[in-house]
Order: structure tokens, then sequence, then C-alpha cells
């Protein structure tokens, strides 16, 4: 393993689940800034924290047109150790060798760790970014609750974050000259090409939903079978609904990963059960009737046995097409570096949108990510490291 990632190798593993649990502003993720931080002064950096809880370490004066690269350190549920932290540690170790070599910077440079990218506490992915840019109403973010039914603002407030100035940071994006998200790769791309970094460029378009299944609570024991209208049963026709409607549509990625069931009693025909749903697909317009196809489905799915459903939008993100210019740039600088798009979403994609963003892949030899299993051999990430420094040096 690198060695930066080594040092926080012990943070926030999960016995229960295998891999990582480290969400927004718990301990795992404090223990990780408080690393962030040391991490940084090592390097002579100064740390930041903005408006959103993003963490800044800057070399050189902080000022607009910076080149800014980083990730994030946050994770989900039983998550690898490399998808956000790559990134992380990738960028400080090619400030290092840059700093070892003599290297003056003719622009400020920055890393930049977004906060609740993988929107494992608070549900919205890229939450981070998404307030920085003003992709999110910090009215709705503050009042997103985790599961404890702790609010964003009180989270905020107990981090020393003030809720009241949460929201869209025109002084914050306006530093941003360009971003760079160095991030292991979450697919196959780099095996089957046989290679170790890629740069991306594209993102599928993606979004969250919930979809709320209604049906009738009442007793395990003393409510016969016929007549049930138990809210269960019906989600999980929906969920194969979801499976099959999306499986007939080519290139199309639906998952319900996550399941709220209310009130959760073993003896407790459930009244309710959330299901969120994750819906990928090529285009802004193909993921919009994949999400249509497969809400008629799931509506006629969990009327067989006595239920309603309503869908409700909790995030979206179009097809982000990275920067040209930098694309060009990246294959320029390195020479013969495959492209590859991504059907993961990330900050780097939210930022396209306000500011010239892109990212860096490294090869995953498993293939696998959101998952323990995740994993990058240890030349590969010197490889992504060489590629990094390379870019900086051209850019700065
Ligand atoms: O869910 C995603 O695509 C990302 O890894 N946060
Ligand atoms: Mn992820
Ligand atoms: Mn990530
Ligand atoms: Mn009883």
């Amino acid at each position: 393993m690198l060695a930066g990632l080594d040092e926080i190798a012990g943070t926030g593993r999960d016995a229960r689940r295998g891999g990582y649990s480290r969400h927004l502003w718990q301990g795992a993720d404090l223990e990780l800034r408080a690393w962030f931080t040391e991490r940084a002064e090592r390097l002579g950096l100064m740390v930041a924290t903005d408006r959103n809880g993003n963490l800044w370490a800057w070399w050189g004066e902080p000022g607009p047109g910076a080149v800014v690269t980083g990730s994030h350190l946050d994770s989900v549920p039983g998550g690898g150790a490399y998808d956000g932290p790559l990134g992380v540690v990738s960028a400080f170790e090619a400030i290092g060798r840059l700093q070892a070599s003599g290297f003056v910077p003719s622009r400020p440079v920055a890393v930049l760790v977004f906060a609740e990218e993988e929107g494992s506490r608070f549900g919205i992915a890229c939450l981070g970014s998404r307030l920085m840019t003003g992709g999110i109403d910090a009215d709705r973010a503050r009042a997103l609750v985790d599961p404890d039914g702790v609010t964003l603002a009180e989270a905020a407030v107990r981090a020393g974050v003030d809720p009241e100035r949460l929201g869209a940071d025109r002084e914050a994006l306006g530093r941003i000259g360009l971003f760079i998200e160095l991030h292991v790769e979450q697919g196959r791309g780099l095996i089957d090409l046989g290679r170790p970094v890629a740069v991306a460029s594209s993102i599928l378009a993606h979004g969250r939903w919930r979809l709320t299944v209604t049906g009738q609570g009442n007793h395990a024991g003393a409510t016969l079978m016929p007549g049930r209208r138990d809210p269960m049963v019906a989600a999980a026709r929906a969920v194969v609904a979801v499976h099959e409607a999306s499986s007939a549509i080519p290139g199309a990625r639906a998952t319900v990963g996550r399941l709220e069931v209310v009130p959760g009693g073993t003896n407790v025909i459930a009244s309710t059960v959330h299901a969120w749903l994750d819906a990928r697909c090529e285009t802004d317009a193909g993921t919009r009737a994949l999400v249509a196809a497969i809400t008629a489905r799931v509506e006629e799915a969990v009327g067989l046995n006595g239920c309603s459903v309503s869908v409700t939008e909790e995030s979206w993100t179009g097809t982000v097409t990275f920067d040209h210019g930098l694309r060009e740039c990246f294959g320029r600088e390195l020479g013969g570096v495959p492209f590859l798009p991504t059907g993961a979403g990330h900050d780097a994609g939210v930022l396209a949108a306000s500011v010239p963003s892109a990212m860096l892949f490294v090869r995953n030899p498993t293939g696998i990510s959101h998952s323990p299993e995740e994993f990058a051999e240890a030349d590969d990430c010197v490889a992504g490291i060489d590629a990094l420094e390379t870019l900086l040096r051209s850019l700065l």
C-alpha cells in the first residue's frame, strides 16, 4: 500500500461490514481531517476549512486561478481503502516531489477534500461540491437528516461549521482555476487495456430517487395472509421490477442498495418501506426514460399487494463531458494515455459545470469498488502520482 494510505489504514475500519465506514463529521472523518491537517503541515501547506466544510491545503497564498487537486476522505458503508483517499494522498505526494525538486509554482496550488462525497450520512452525493457551486439549495441542505435524525445543520454546529453560512461559495469557487481529481478506477477499463492510468472523458448521467411504498401495518401473528397489504412484499416486487426494467435497456444501470423498513420489527407487518434507487444511463434523456420505465413497472408491482408507491427525486447530475482543453493538454503531456468514460459520480463532475475540471484514473485490478475488494497495486499508484506530477509541472 502507498505510504500515505498506510497512515490512515487503521482509521474508520468497519469490523461488522468489512472495509471502511467513514461518514461526514463522525469519528473516522474527524480523525481523517486531523490527519489531513498534519500531513499538509508536514509539507508547509496552510490548511483552511471553507463555509461548506470542505478542507483546503494551500501551497502559496490562497488566490484566484489556483491549480487545485484532491478528492474526498469519506466512504460508502463498508467501502474500500482507495475511493477518495487515493486522490488526496497522491496530491500530497506529487506536491512533496515538486517541493523536493526545488520547483517554484507560478500560481497558487491547493489540495482540496470535499465533504460528504458519497452522501452516506445525509443522502446526497457530492454534497460539499454541490453546496459550493450552488447546486443544492442551502435551506434544503440544512434540513437533510442522517439515519439518527440529526439534521445537517445540527451536525454542522457540532463540527464547528456555521450552518447559516452553508451554500453557494463564490469566493472558494473563484479560487479554482482548474480542478484535477485522481481516483481509483471503478470498473475494468484499464484492466482490459492493460494500462495503469487513464484520463476521464465523461461521466454517465445519474441520480437518486426515493421510492416510498405504503401498505397497512399490523400484527404478524393476528393477521391472516389473505388481504394483507404488506409493503415489504411490495418492495421486494419493486426491487425485482427495477432490475428487470433496467436490464431491458442497453447500457442502463439501476440499483436498490438501501431499504428502510418502518417501523422495522420482527413481529410487525411494516406500514411503509423506503427504497432508494440509484439510476444511471449515458444521456440525460436516456436516464429520464429509464426512471419513467422503472416508475411504471414499480407502480404495477406494488399494486399486486394492495400497496401504493411515490417516487421522489433526491439528486440529479446530467452527463458530464470533461473540459476539452484539459483533455488535450493531458493527452499531450501524458503521451499515449487512454481516455475512458465512467459510470461513477465525482466532485470533479459537479465542478465541471463551473470550472475546467479533469480526472485521472488508476487501474483497479479487481474491477470492484464500493467494496472492501477495491484495490490498486503500488506500482500503479506510483504511475498515477507520476502523471499528476507531470501535469502539475506543466500547468504551474
Ligand atoms: O456513487 C458514485 O458514483 C460515487 O462513487 N460517489
Ligand atoms: Mn465512491
Ligand atoms: Mn470517490
Ligand atoms: Mn404484542
